[in-house]
Parts: structure tokens; sequence; C-alpha cells
């Protein structure tokens, strides 16, 4: 008899990267890229950074195979934006599997393998790297910034109902069912709360959502772009999302 393993398909997997100003760690990043899941298509979303990560991208991409740039127009600058372009196009590309981290070499190429395992085995439809249990790690922060953190985490998961131990991830892998499941092209958050709103429309579209853990570092080069202010708004944004209008509807 067969066994399960020989007869599952691999799952064409695309990384995407959405990136602003990246320059100082993109190059590192597509090498560990490669190194760690060979078999993966990457995909760069940069909104014409002006540091030239974009011409970068376009010097790598000619040395190697698997490497991707979808450039969009300053104009439209945006974290969220910029992700729901990559994942549409990943999915045209003929994605099984999408993975979204972010290009500041916090999020680890050496832990996708086990995000993409529990999706290849059927398990789960979204699979979030989480900080936050047994195995995971988070970056040192001055204590005043995990009161904050951990404050809207839990509000996160009070507010729209989210069960999982890190909803702030942005290291996660998406089935191709799930992403068409959420409508993905039709995700509206322009800023990093799409985050939230990615996750929220997972668990309306009834998604098998899982966590594994990861280690998060601290970003060492290139240029921090969130504020705090920009988090308490979000808090705002999530009760709006739970009470407003069914985005899926
Ligand atoms: N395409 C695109 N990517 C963005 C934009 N803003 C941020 N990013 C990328 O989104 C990812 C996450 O942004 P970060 O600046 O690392 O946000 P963060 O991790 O919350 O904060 P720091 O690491 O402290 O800067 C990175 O890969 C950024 O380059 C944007 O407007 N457009
Ligand atoms: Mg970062």
């Amino acid at each position: 008899m067969e066994s399960d393993t020989f007869l599952m398909k691999p799952l064409k997997t695309i990384v995407m990267v959405p990136t602003y100003n990246e320059r100082a760690n993109i190059t590192e990043l597509v090498k560990l890229l490669h190194k760690s899941v060979p078999q993966a298509h990457v995909l760069v979303v940069d909104d014409s950074s002006p540091d030239g990560t974009f011409q970068e991208v376009r010097k790598l991409a000619k040395k190697g195979k698997n490497l991707h740039l979808l450039l969009r127009d300053r104009s439209v600058k945006g974290r969220g934006w910029a992700g729901r372009d990559g994942f549409v196009k990943a999915l045209r590309m003929g994605a099984g599997a999408v993975v979204e981290m972010d290009a500041d070499l916090s999020h680890q190429p050496r832990f996708i393998p086990s995000l993409l395992a529990p999706l290849a085995a059927g398990k789960a439809d979204v699979v979030i790297g989480s900080r936050y249990i047994p195995g995971g790690k988070d970056m040192d922060r001055p204590l005043h910034r995990q009161w904050t953190s951990n404050f809207a985490r839990y509000y996160l998961k009070f507010v729209l109902g989210l069960k999982v131990k890190d909803p702030t991830s942005g290291f996660r892998a998406f089935s191709r069912r799930a992403l068409e499941k959420i409508k993905v092209g039709t995700l509206t958050a322009r800023d990093p709360f799409t985050v939230s709103e990615i996750l929220y429309r997972c668990y309306r579209a009834h998604m098998r959502v899982m966590e594994v853990p990861i280690e998060f570092i601290d970003r060492t080069r290139g240029e921090s772009k969130l504020g705090l202010t920009t988090l308490l708004k979000y808090l705002g944004r999530a009760l709006w999302l739970r009470l407003g209008p069914n985005p899926l509807a």
C-alpha cells in the first residue's frame, strides 16, 4: 500500500514579503529563504522604496530562479494594500500555500517548514508563527512596551473572538483555500492593521487556525515604521470590524 506521504502532492509555496526601505535586509533574507525553503518561490512586494530595495531585488532575480518582484506605486503605499496585492498575485501564480513575513529578519526563514507542515498534512488552513506558545520567543522589550503589547493582544482576542495566543503575529502560512474563502482581494486595511483584519476573516470563514512556535528577533537594520499611537488607534478599528457589516457576505 502506498503511504500518505507518497500520495501527497507538494504544494507550490510562495513566500510573500512586503517591503519598504529594506535594502539593508533583502539580500540576506533572500539568501536565507533559498536555504531554508529551496523549493519555494519568493515574491517581494515593494512600494517603490526610495532606498531602491526593488532594484536590489531585480539584481538578485537575474542571478537566481524563484524570485519575483511585484512593484507597486508609492502613491498607494501601505503594508496592508501591499500584502493584499501580493496575496492576489500569489494566487494567480498558482500558489497552493502562501507564507507572509516581514523583511527585516525578525521573522526567520528557518521556521517556514514548520509553518507549512500542518498545511501540507491537511491539518490546518492557517498556521500562525507564535511567540507566546511553548517553544516560542519574543524579543526583549522595555516593561511598558510589554504591557502595551499584552493589552493589545488580549483586547484583540476578546473583541474579535480570536482563539490564538499570538493574534498580532505577521509571520503566517495560508492554504490557497483559506485565501479564497476570506476573499483576500477585498481586504480594506491599508496599514499593518491588515494582520488583524485577515485573521478575523479567517475566523468568520471558519478556517482551522493553528499555532506553531517561532522565535522573534528585533530588527537590527533599517528603519522602524510603526508607532505606539497607531497601535492604540487599531483598538477602535478592531471594535468596528467586529460590529460592522460582515466582510464575507
Ligand atoms: N510594501 C510595503 N511594505 C511595507 C510598508 N510598511 C512596512 N512594510 C514592510 O512590512 C514589514 C513589517 O514592517 P516593520 O517596519 O518591520 O514593522 P514592525 O515589525 O511592526 O516594526 P519594526 O520592526 O520595529 O520596524 C517589513 O517587511 C516592512 O518593510 C509599506 O508601506 N509598503
Ligand atoms: Mg519589523
